[in-house]
C-alpha cells in the first residue's frame, strides 16, 4: 500500500453540465438548443429526455448541501447558452441570468469555489439554423454571450472556461451524426467545427479579458493518448492522424496559433489569414477531461480512415471505454513535456457503471470507487513527479443525461431516481469525501 498526498489548495469537486442536468427547458424564456431538437427527433437511445433530468433548476439547493457535506472546494458548472440569449443572439434573458445568480450565491455560500464553462453542448437552435460551428456566424454571438454572462457573474466567479470538449461537438455532433446537431459531413464537417469553435473561444477569452483584469481564464479539452493498435506503418499513421484531429488542432490552436501540419491542407480553405493569431491565448488554467486512451488502427472509409477501440484491456465501464489509469499519468507527463508545464486542472474524470440500489437503500458501486481512487493515484503520481495539477473535479456529482444514451448511463457519485428524483449518495461519494478529508489516497 502506498498513500499519496495533496496540496491544501488542491480544488476537489465536481463538475456538471447544464442540459445534462437542469431540465426546466420551457421555464422561464429559455429558447431552444440543438439538443431539443435532436431529442425530438428520436436519436436518443433510451428515448428519454432531459425535460426534467435532476431538476437541479429547482433542486439547486439541495444538490449545493451535498457537495458541501462531501467537504468540496470546487465546483464547475456550465451556463445555458440558450437561457442567457434564447435566440442565440440579441436580446439578454434577464431570468436566465437570475436563475445562475442565485446557484453562483449558493456555491459561494458553501464555501465552494464557483468555476463556470460558457459552453457544454447547448448551442442555441437559431445559431444551428444559421450553420451552427460550421460558419463563423457563430463567433461574434458567442463573444458578447460571455460579455453577458461575466457582466452579471464576474464579480463572484473568478474562474472562467470557455467551451468543454471541442473534438467531442465537432467530431460527434458535426463528423458522425451521434450528436446533435446530428450532422454526417465526414472530415471536412469536424475540422470546420473545431476551427470555428476555437475562433469563438479566441474571441471570448479576449472578451472576458477586456470586461476584467482580475479572472482566471481557460478552457476544458479532453485529451486522450492516441496509440497505434501495432507497429504497423498504416496504424501508426492512423495514431498520428487521430493525435492531430482529437488532441492537437484544439490544444496547439490554443497554446501555440497553430493548425497541426498534417490537417493544414485540409483545413486550408476555411483557415483565413490571421486566424492562428486569433485562436492563441496565453491561458491562465487549462481543465483536461480524461476517460482513457484511445488504441487506434487503419480502416478506409471512416473519417481520416481510422478506426479506435482498445484491445489490450481487462477492465471497461458501462460505457465500453477501457479502464487505464496509467493513460491519465502518462497524459499528464507528456503534457508537462510538450507544453512546458502550464497549470492545470482535472475538470472531468469518471466512469458510468450499471449502480443498483441495494436492499439496504445504499448504493455500494465498488467499481466506480475502484476507478476513482486509481485515478486519484495517477494525478498524485503525476504530481510527485513534477506536474502542475491544481485540482481534482469527477464527473459527475450526479447521475444525469448521457447525451445520446439518455438516462440508462449513470456516472454520478449521488444516485438520483428519476421518478422522484430523490438523491442518494453512493459508496463513491463517501470515498472522494474521505480523500477530501484526508487530502490523500492510498492505494
Ligand atoms: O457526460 C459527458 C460530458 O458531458 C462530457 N464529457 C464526457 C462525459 C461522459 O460521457
Amino acid at each position: 500500500m502506498s498513500t499519496l498526498t495533496f496540496p491544501d489548495d488542491f480544488l476537489w469537486g465536481a463538475s456538471t453540465s447544464s442540459y445534462q442536468i437542469e431540465g426546466a427547458l420551457e421555464v422561464d424564456g429559455r429558447g431552444p438548443c440543438v439538443w431539443d431538437t435532436f431529442t425530438r427527433q428520436g436519436k436518443i437511445q433510451d428515448h428519454t429526455t432531459a425535460a426534467t433530468a435532476c431538476d437541479h433548476y429547482h433542486r439547486w439547493p439541495e444538490d449545493v448541501g451535498l457537495m458541501k457535506a462531501a467537504g468540496f472546494n470546487a465546483y464547475r458548472f456550465s451556463i445555458a447558452w440558450p437561457r442567457v440569449v434564447p435566440n442565440g443572439t440579441g436580446p439578454i434573458n434577464p431570468k436566465g441570468l437570475d436563475f445562475y445568480d442565485r446557484l453562483v450565491d449558493g456555491v459561494l455560500a458553501a464555501g465552494i469555489r464557483p468555476m463556470a464553462c460558457l459552453y457544454h453542448w447547448d448551442l442555441p437552435q437559431p445559431l444551428e439554423d444559421e450553420g451552427g460551428w460550421q460558419g463563423r456566424a457563430v463567433i461574434e454571438p458567442f463573444a458578447d454571450y460571455a460579455r453577458a454572462v461575466a457582466a452579471r457573474l464576474a464579480d463572484r466567479v473568478k474562474d472562467w472556461m470557455m467551451l468543454n470538449e471541442p473534438n467531442v461537438v465537432a467530431i460527434f455532433g458535426y463528423g458522425v451524426g451521434e450528436h446533435a446537431p446530428g450532422h454526417h459531413l465526414g472530415e471536412e464537417g469536424i475540422l470546420r467545427a473545431l476551427h470555428h469553435q476555437n475562433l469563438a473561444q479566441g474571441a471570448a477569452l479576449r472578451a472576458l479579458a477586456a470586461e476584467r483584469s482580475d479572472l482566471t481564464l481557460g478552457t476544458v479539452i479532453n485529451l486522450q493518448p492516441c496509440r497505434a493498435e501495432d507497429d504497423k506503418p498504416e496504424n501508426i499513421a492512423a495514431a498520428q492522424r487521430w493525435d492531430a484531429v482529437w488532441n492537437r488542432v484544439p490544444l496547439d490552436g490554443l497554446m501555440r496559433g497553430q493548425i497541426p501540419p498534417l490537417l493544414a491542407e485540409a483545413m486550408k480553405s476555411f483557415v483565413l489569414p490571421g486566424d492562428e493569431a486569433k485562436i492563441r491565448y496565453p491561458i491562465d488554467l487549462l481543465g483536461i477531461n480524461y476517460y482513457s486512451r484511445m488504441t487506434m488502427k487503419y480502416e478506409a472509409g471512416r473519417p481520416f480512415n481510422v478506426f479506435w477501440g482498445d484491445a489490450h484491456c481487462d477492465r471497461w465501464t458501462f460505457m465500453g471505454w477501457p479502464v487505464q489509469p496509467d493513460g491519465l499519468y502518462d497524459l499528464l507527463m507528456e503534457f508537462k513535456r510538450d507544453y512546458g508545464n502550464p497549470a492545470v486542472y482535472i475538470a472531468e474524470n469518471g466512469a458510468a457503471y450499471d449502480d443498483q440500489v441495494a436492499p439496504d437503500g445504499a448504493v455500494h458501486d465498488a467499481d466506480r470507487v475502484t476507478f476513482l481512487r486509481e485515478h486519484i493515484g495517477a494525478v498524485g503520481r503525476a504530481m510527485a513527479d513534477g506536474c502542475n495539477v491544481k485540482g481534482y473535479l469527477c464527473w459527475s456529482l450526479l447521475d444525469n443525461f448521457e447525451w445520446a444514451f439518455g438516462l440508462a448511463k449513470r456516472f454520478g457519485i449521488v444516485r438520483v431516481d428519476y421518478e422522484t428524483l430523490k438523491r442518494t449518495p453512493k459508496d463513491s461519494y463517501h470515498f472522494i469525501a474521505e480523500v477530501i478529508r484526508n487530502k490523500a489516497v492510498t492505494l
